[in-house]
Order: structure tokens, then C-alpha cells, then sequence
């Protein structure tokens, strides 16, 4: 056997395996989710017919041709029974683009298609696009909303980052062929925007990231909403978008946060999955928490529990960006089974289960963050004394 042929060998079993690695719940976990031993997907899922050039002649050192950095960012959807995500894939050009993988049970065998989304634009074309989540309206529709990122038209000559992010509108009926909408017109930049899937007043509801920059949410205040009459023109007026779930001072989400998936409809209301971000002495800190929301009315605050649903563990840690937890899609199951899909460091994809119960159980039961350290002792100290009281002062 030749070098190239052997060499194309070892690729294909290799890829294989990675796709094919059954993946195991790490148990005991902490009764309202668990963690999943391996990553659901990572550059190295991508097809081999996507990096290399498997023509002998044309690519005899059968060299890569198409880098592929990281997949990351994930929206997510069940359809025709399957799990799709679709991921932010980055190559070794520091381009974003979209690609869906499939897999038949949410934790494994995650397998891309084909060929990646080939998104439109529209006449003012993205130079990157990223983090798109995935919404099946009630209008019939499923609609991706994405960052798509822009030099700023009133940057200087030598001044080569910086940019303008709105937010980008595509729908689909198959999650094959696209249509582009209008990017969303608001009066600040945009990152981080969802779309609620049902209509609220006759309106297309969107909860939005207002911001002073293009990094930074500065007064923004925190996750807004706002109602739109027409998706397919979607615009923000002046003053029609309020905040819904503030930024305070000394937590989690001190510096920015931002709507993950849009959220799960359960009896209690709608539960809420979000990112938060504080800056430390290594940098930002991405970490998720959760809250939940009115069911009549989507835009009221019901519950926040203190802190942070989910952190970077381990290899989650470490990555392009570090420090990082990110997730813009989740899977609700009819069996109210959750999958919760997260990036870590801006590098791969995992997977965690709960379920719409724990979920709602965790948010309506964890005490809401007193903002002060004198009330949290307050707050432990009240759960330890009921587990004295109740295992006999022991
Ligand atoms: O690098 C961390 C994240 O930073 C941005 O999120 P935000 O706008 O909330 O700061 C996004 O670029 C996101 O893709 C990235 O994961």
C-alpha cells in the first residue's frame, strides 16, 4: 500500500472512531444536571472531505488544504427525530460560518453533513457571522438569529479591529435552503439576540444585548426584549426595548451577559438559560446561570437563583478563549428530557441532561442572590440549620 493510501487509512479510522465514541453520563452529578465524559463536537469532527484534497494527483503529500479550528457556539433543534446543531465553525482563517451535525440520541454520534450552511447575505455583506440560535416560530417557520460582524465603517486606516455586530435574520422549513431577512435595525449595536417562539400580542418578541460597543455592553444594563410587528423587517424604535434581566454590581454578571437559547415553555413559566461575564485578573469569565420568567407574560421576572448554573471545569477551562461557557441551544425533549448544549473556551461542544422539572425545580428553589456575603452566610446558614433540624441535630 502506498503512503498516501495508508495515510488516507488511518484518517478515516480515526475520524470513525471519534464520531462513533459512545459517550457516558458522569455520574453522581449535582441532582439538577449531568456532565457527559467526552465533548459532543470538535474541529476534528469535521469530514475529511472538508480539510484535505483526496485527489493522489493534485494533493500527492495528501496535505491538509481547509484548517479547521474549532466548532463551538451551537444552536440547537430536533428535527425529523434527530438532534441538529448547529455549530460555529471556525477555520485556521479565523472565519465563522455554520454547519449542521445530526445525531440520533443528543449525546453521541454527532456526524456533520455534507456541506456547511451556505448562509446568504444580504447587500451589505457579514465578514463574519457566528452563534446562531435556532427558534421553531408558531409562524411555521424555524428562524436562525446570528451575530453578523462588520469593520466599523468609521474605523481609521490603521486601526484594523474595529467592528460593528448586528444582529442577522435567516429562516428555513428544512434546515437546508435559507432565506435571508433584513439584518435587525435597533439603535445600538447588537449581539446575542434570540427569538421567542411564539408571537406576544400579535408581535415577533426578541430578546436582545444592547451595547455601548462592540465589546463592550457598558450601560446596556443587561438582557433586553422588545417586540418587532414584522420579521421580515425587523426594527427596534427608540425606547421600545426594555430590559428584562439586569447586570448588578459584584456578579457573575457584572460586565455583560446575554440570552442563550431562546426558552423552554413549562407550566411554571418560561426558563431561561444566559450567559454572564465578570473580568478577573486573567480575564473574562464566562460562566451560564438560569432564571425564569412569567408564562403570561415572557418579559416579567419570576425567579433567579444565586450565581451560576454552570462554570468551566477541567479540560472546559482551557481553549482560544479561556475561561469560557457559552451556549445558545438546548433540546426539550416531549418526555421533558433536556439537552443542554455548551461550548467551552470557544473550542468545542459538550453536552448536559436535566430535565424541565429539575430545571424548574432548581430555579423556583434556590434562593435569589442577596448581593451581599452577610446574606449568603444568611442563606447557608438557613439550610444547614433545617438539615440539623431534620436529621435530629445531628
Ligand atoms: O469569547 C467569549 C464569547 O464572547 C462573545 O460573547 P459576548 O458578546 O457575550 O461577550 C461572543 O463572541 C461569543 O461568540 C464568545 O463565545
Amino acid at each position: 500500500m502506498d503512503n498516501f493510501t495508508q495515510r488516507l487509512a488511518m484518517l478515516r479510522e480515526e475520524h470513525e472512531a471519534l464520531i462513533t465514541r459512545k459517550n457516558r453520563k458522569i455520574e453522581p452529578g449535582n441532582g439538577i444536571f449531568h456532565r457527559f465524559e467526552y465533548p459532543v463536537l470538535t474541529g476534528a469532527h469535521a469530514p475529511l472531505e472538508w480539510r484535505y484534497d483526496l485527489n493522489p494527483a493534485t494533493n500527492p503529500h495528501l496535505m491538509e488544504r481547509f484548517g479547521i479550528n474549532a466548532a463551538f457556539n451551537a444552536g440547537a433543534v430536533k428535527h425529523d427525530g434527530k438532534y441538529l446543531l448547529a455549530a460555529r465553525v471556525e477555520g485556521y482563517d479565523r472565519k465563522s460560518f455554520f454547519a449542521i451535525a445530526e445525531s440520533p440520541n443528543g449525546i453521541d454520534n454527532f456526524r456533520f453533513r455534507d456541506y456547511p450552511i451556505t448562509m446568504p447575505e444580504t447587500s451589505d455583506p457579514d465578514i463574519n457571522v457566528y452563534d446562531m440560535r435556532l427558534t421553531r416560530h408558531e409562524d411555521g417557520w424555524v428562524y436562525g438569529v446570528f451575530c453578523t460582524e462588520r469593520r466599523d465603517p468609521k474605523a481609521q486606516p490603521g486601526d484594523l479591529s474595529s467592528a460593528v455586530a448586528a444582529a442577522g435574520i435567516a429562516r428555513t422549513h428544512d434546515l437546508v435552503t435559507w432565506e435571508r431577512l433584513p439584518d435587525l435595525v435597533s439603535a445600538s449595536q447588537q449581539r446575542n439576540v434570540v427569538l421567542h417562539p411564539e408571537l406576544v400580542d400579535g408581535k415577533y418578541a426578541l430578546y436582545t444585548r444592547p451595547q455601548d460597543g462592540f465589546i463592550d455592553a457598558g450601560s446596556g444594563g443587561g438582557i433586553g426584549w422588545a417586540l418587532v410587528n414584522d420579521i421580515t423587517h425587523a426594527e427596534i424604535g427608540p425606547g421600545e426595548e426594555k430590559i428584562i434581566n439586569f447586570r448588578h454590581y459584584h456578579t457573575i454578571k457584572e460586565m455583560k451577559n446575554g440570552e442563550g437559547p431562546h426558552p423552554i415553555k413549562t407550566p411554571a413559566g418560561w426558563l431561561h438559560l444566559a450567559h454572564g461575564v465578570r473580568g478577573c485578573a486573567a480575564g473574562l469569565r464566562y460562566v451560564l446561570y438560569m432564571y425564569m420568567t412569567d408564562l403570561q407574560e415572557p418579559a416579567h421576572l419570576i425567579a433567579e437563583p444565586a450565581g451560576y448554573f454552570m462554570a468551566p471545569v477541567d479540560e472546559e477551562r482551557i481553549g482560544d478563549v479561556s475561561n469560557v461557557l457559552f451556549s445558545n441551544g438546548w433540546i426539550a425533549d416531549d418526555d421533558g428530557t433536556v439537552y443542554i448544549y455548551y461550548a467551552s473556551s470557544d473550542t468545542r461542544m459538550h453536552v448536559a441532561v436535566s430535565t424541565v422539572e429539575k430545571l424548574t425545580d432548581y430555579c423556583l428553589n434556590t434562593a435569589p442572590d442577596g448581593l451581599r456575603s452577610a446574606d449568603s452566610v444568611m442563606r447557608l446558614n438557613r439550610i444547614i440549620s433545617r438539615n440539623r433540624e431534620y436529621q435530629g441535630g445531628r
